[in-house]
């Protein structure tokens, strides 16, 4: 079952780190919804392939870029985008005062000299974006786990490592993206903490600290960004089936796979960078049945079974619409009814 509406039309959205997993469902689901869609990740087939999925699957409007969220170039090369959007436009002649003042505004706050020269060397992203003159809004889905310790375990270069991509690269994408929501009268953020933002699971503490974070700065921003008209909202999933890297599934046997329970994986050996959160999330879920599940795991979910991506996608695409016109600054747990918070 495909939802299907028509609740975003003429908006425009960023979604970040999504050729896979929750953030390729939440493309999917803001694209059927009517919103044009800007998919980005670190590797550009993926991003080919997943635009390829998209229109196969009924999102009109819908491109892609390189964009590995930790490199400051990268997203800016993700903004631009929508900046060369928006002076193809005006060379085309769309002469019109709103595209004067888009004119002046462009002269005034960027670099156009790099639009220009981007233009004549970048026909064919100049093709593929020529509908996206705006952003509407921005998914902040990226955030990697790349480590299974305690947390007296954790070194330096990984605790840098989690906060630049979890919380810094997202915070800074949203400050590049803020003067176009303004532009447009206003826009809508999320971000993507967990449910380890509230309980810390052991194993992956760090990964919780830095999903915290992100529930602090979404209430921040919301609180920055009100008088402008931007909401900035996050959710926070339990745990949710997602792919895996194939280079995972290679090296996944039941010898080295000792256990399917969370708790066990966490104490019995280190991750790999390639093993980020959906990883332990499918580690989970792929070797779940009735006989092998422990017991503890799902004891803890009322709904008794683990989210689905889409389960996400549905929540985001209600808290970018209107009809979340006056929430701000909340965080929405996905958990299957996992006691969090009061
Ligand atoms: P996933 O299925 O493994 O997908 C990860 C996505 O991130 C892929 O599209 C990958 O694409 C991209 N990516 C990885 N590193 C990146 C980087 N540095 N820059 C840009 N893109 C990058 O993961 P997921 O489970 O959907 O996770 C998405 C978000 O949900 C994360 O923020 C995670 O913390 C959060 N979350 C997940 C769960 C869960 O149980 N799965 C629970 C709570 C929260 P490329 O390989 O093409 O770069
Ligand atoms: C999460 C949240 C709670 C328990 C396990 N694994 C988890 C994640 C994750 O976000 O990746």
């Amino acid at each position: 079952f495909k939802y299907k509406s028509c609740r975003l039309m003429g908006k425009t959205a960023i979604v970040t780190a999504a050729t896979s997993g929750i953030g390729l469902a939440i493309a999917e689901r803001l694209g059927h919804e009517g919103a044009a869609i800007i998919i980005s990740s670190r590797n550009d087939s993926n991003v080919k392939r997943s635009v390829e999925f998209l229109q196969r699957s009924g999102v009109e409007n819908v491109a892609g870029t390189i964009c590995h969220i930790g490199d400051a170039q990268h997203r800016e090369k993700l903004v631009d985008f929508v900046r060369i959007s928006l002076f193809q436009r005006m060379k085309e002649g769309e002469k019109s005062d709103k595209f004067k003042n888009v004119l002046v505004f462009l002269h005034r706050n960027f670099n156009l000299e790099l639009v220009c020269h981007l233009l004549a060397f970048d026909d064919e992203t100049l093709q593929a974006v020529k509908k996206y003159g705006r952003i509407d809004i921005l998914v902040n889905n990226a955030g990697i786990n790349p480590i299974f310790c305690d947390i007296l375990e954790v070194n330096e270069t990984t605790w840098d490592k989690l906060f630049d991509i979890n919380v810094k690269a997202s915070f800074l994408l949203t400050k590049l993206v803020i003067p176009y929501m303004e532009k447009v009268g206003g826009g809508s953020v999320i971000f993507n903490a967990s449910f380890a933002a509230y309980k810390s699971p052991p194993g992956i503490a760090l990964y919780g600290i830095t999903k915290t974070t992100v529930i602090a700065l979404t209430k921040a921003l919301a609180n920055s960004l009100a008088n402008k008209n931007i909401r900035v909202n996050c959710i926070a999933p339990g745990i949710v089936k997602t792919k895996m890297s194939s280079a995972l599934w290679s090296r996944s046997n039941d010898e080295t796979i000792a256990s399917n329970t969370f708790d066990e994986i966490a104490l019995g050996r280190y991750g790999t960078a390639e093993e980020c959160a959906g990883t332990v999330a499918f580690l989970l879920w792929s070797r779940s049945n009735d006989e092998t599940i422990a017991s503890n795991t799902f004891d803890e979910i009322a709904l008794g079974r683990y989210g689905t991506a889409e389960e996400c996608a549905g929540t985001v695409a209600f808290l970018v619409s209107n009809d979340a016109s006056y929430i701000t600054g909340e965080s929405i747990i996905i958990a299957g009814g996992a006691q969090a918070r009061l």
